[in-house]
């Protein structure tokens, strides 16, 4: 029977030459293919003795290293279900994350332990390990009494390979399923479509913890066999020192942003790259136009979703097989990927013509499974023929390149991590004094967009902005902490009484301008 886990086949991806440098690290560590086999087969093995029943989930909040890298590989090898966690989440968001998907095991840092831990034992987790990024640990002192040879679990094309958890609109966060096959299916293309060759270099400067850094970048780089030079944490300085050795480099628009900052990147920098690719936010014509210029590299944006790994492309390169196209044209995401079927409807369902404007829904191999254990919510986003309503609201050109408009949810995404405006108002309507609130996005040089407060108290309650501010930070990740924070008699409503949002957008736009 053919094994669909999807580590089967990054494994048989691993260039021959095992002991070629796989990573390398800023401080100089390389890890070999030989290194990651080994390493993963430990870990795997360990998960394996503790007896984890098949297909649980294994959480993960840790810093960004090459051993967390390895932790999910293992968890792939030994056929579980790896669920990231961005390392800003505090005790709240955690303990909700950990009471929904009932993981197995738990890995944290060694500070947070005291209070992931219980958390972790409280929900019924058996087993909590700490991971550093300095290769210290109990996870990594446990794997290294095991053996370093590990058969890959046999795994079915729909077994789930991740659970990656995405705010919702309204209520609590819901953790999109994704199989070894949205996974693989998505890789694969991937690889053929932006042109993977021998000898390419992958610059890695994201989190790990979300599709961008996770999957689209290690799984491309893996798939091809080639080295990534690894940044722990984004600084555009290194990584500009490091384009004359790589070939390809992937980042959210705010990367780019802070690279061109940069007096050194110029033509000469990156004479050697092949493709600059970016996304999980819109990357502004400005910077689009700035990088061409300063760089002679024209950035190939594209578009994708927790919940469908990438959809669409701009072209790497004309190509018969596709759509012969090979302008990458800035402000837009380019193409539908081979094998993604993408539409754009009215609000009452019918589909629309050239340039009309609507929202957006896909169907495909990559598209997920559902939102764990919520069979309401996956029902409520897709249609009745199977399609997946993204939330994003676009157009499709006559040549067939699609724009994203904006969003039909009420979503901020900032510095490519998303906000959802329904949970900081939840958490600010909770305060004492306070009647509403309303969280708008607004334009940000660096982040492309932030959240603003606005606020209303109660009769006879004073309220202090910068307490509302303070309370926030000590309870939620630091990224979705407004900007700004307003205190206002009223919050402008329509006939109907629902907040007119877009009325407090276009007054705060130029906040950070
Ligand atoms: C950091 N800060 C942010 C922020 N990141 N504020 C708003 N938005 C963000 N994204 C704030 C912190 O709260 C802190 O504020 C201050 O900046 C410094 O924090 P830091 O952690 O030192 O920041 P920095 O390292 O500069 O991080 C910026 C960044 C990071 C751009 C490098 O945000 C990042 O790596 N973003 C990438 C996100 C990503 O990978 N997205 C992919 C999602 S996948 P204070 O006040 O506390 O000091 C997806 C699907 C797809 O969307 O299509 O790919
Ligand atoms: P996430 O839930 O973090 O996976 O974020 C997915 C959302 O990011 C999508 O629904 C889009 O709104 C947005 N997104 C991703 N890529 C792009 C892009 N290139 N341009 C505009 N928005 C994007």
């Amino acid at each position: 029977m053919r094994n669909h886990n999807l580590f089967a086949a990054l494994l048989a991806a691993f260039p021959k030459d095992l002991d070629a440098v796989a990573v390398e690290t800023e401080d100089g560590l390389c890890y070999s293919w030989r290194d990651l086999d080994r390493a993963s087969a430990m870990m795997a093995n360990l998960f394996d003795a503790l007896a984890v029943p098949a297909h649980a989930r294994i959480a993960v909040q840790v810093e960004k290293s090459v051993e967390a890298l390895i932790l999910y590989l293992a968890t792939l090898r030994a056929g579980h279900v790896f669920l990231p966690l961005n390392t800003a989440y505090q005790s709240a968001e955690i303990e909700y994350f950990i009471g929904n998907a009932e993981p197995a095991v738990v890995v944290c840092s060694g500070r947070n332990f005291g209070w992931v831990s219980k958390i972790a034992f409280k929900a019924g987790t058996r087993h909590v390990f700490t991971l550093n990024d300095d290769r210290t640990g109990s996870l990594l002192e446990r794997a290294s009494h095991c053996d370093d040879r590990h058969t890959v679990a046999l795994r079915q094309a729909d077994d789930l390979a991740a659970i990656l958890y995405t705010s919702g609109t309204t209520g609590r966060s819901k953790g999109a399923m994704l199989t070894h096959d949205n996974l693989l299916s998505n890789a694969v293309m991937l690889k053929e479509y932006w042109g993977w060759q021998p000898g390419d270099v992958l610059i890695h400067a994201l989190p790990i913890f979300h599709v961008h850094g996770l999957f689209v970048a290690i799984h491309g780089a893996l798939l091809n066999g080639s080295k990534m030079l690894w940044h722990a944490k984004f600084d555009p300085k290194r990584v500009i020192a490091d384009l004359p050795r790589a070939t390809v480099f992937m980042g959210v628009p705010t990367l780019y942003v802070r690279m061109l900052a940069e007096p050194a990147l110029n033509q000469q920098a990156a004479a050697r790259m092949r493709l600059f690719i970016a996304g999980s936010a819109p990357l502004l014509i400005e910077t689009f136009q700035a990088w061409q210029q300063r760089t002679g590299h024209t950035i190939l944006e594209r578009y994708g979703m927790s919940e469908t790994a990438m959809l669409t492309s701009n072209p790497y390169r004309a190509d018969a097989r596709y759509n012969n196209q090979s302008e990458r044209r800035g402000g837009t995401v380019g193409f539908p990927l081979p094998g993604v079927r993408l539409r754009v409807l009215d609000d009452a369902g019918q589909p629309l013509g050239v340039d009309e404007i609507g929202g957006i829904q896909v169907q495909g191999a990559n598209v997920f499974k559902g939102y764990w254990r919520m069979p309401e919510k996956t029902a409520e986003e897709f249609t009745a023929d199977g399609y997946f309503k993204t939330g994003d609201v676009g157009k499709i050109d006559a040549r067939g390149y699609v724009t994203i408009v904006g969003r039909s949810k009420d979503l901020i995404i900032s510095g490519g991590y998303n906000v959802y405006p329904a949970e900081i108002e939840g958490f600010i309507n909770d305060m004492a004094g306070v009647a509403e609130s309303a969280v708008v996005g607004v334009p940000h040089p660096d982040f492309g967009e932030v959240g603003v407060a606005v606020v209303i108290a109660k009769p006879g309650a004073k309220l202090d902005p910068d307490a509302i501010v303070a309370d926030l930070k000590s309870r939620l990740a630091n990224f979705k902490i407004p900007k700004r924070c307003f205190v206002v008699p009223e919050l402008p409503r329509n006939t109907m009484g629902k907040v007119q949002k877009n009325l407090l957008r276009e007054q705060h736009k130029s906040l950070f301008a």
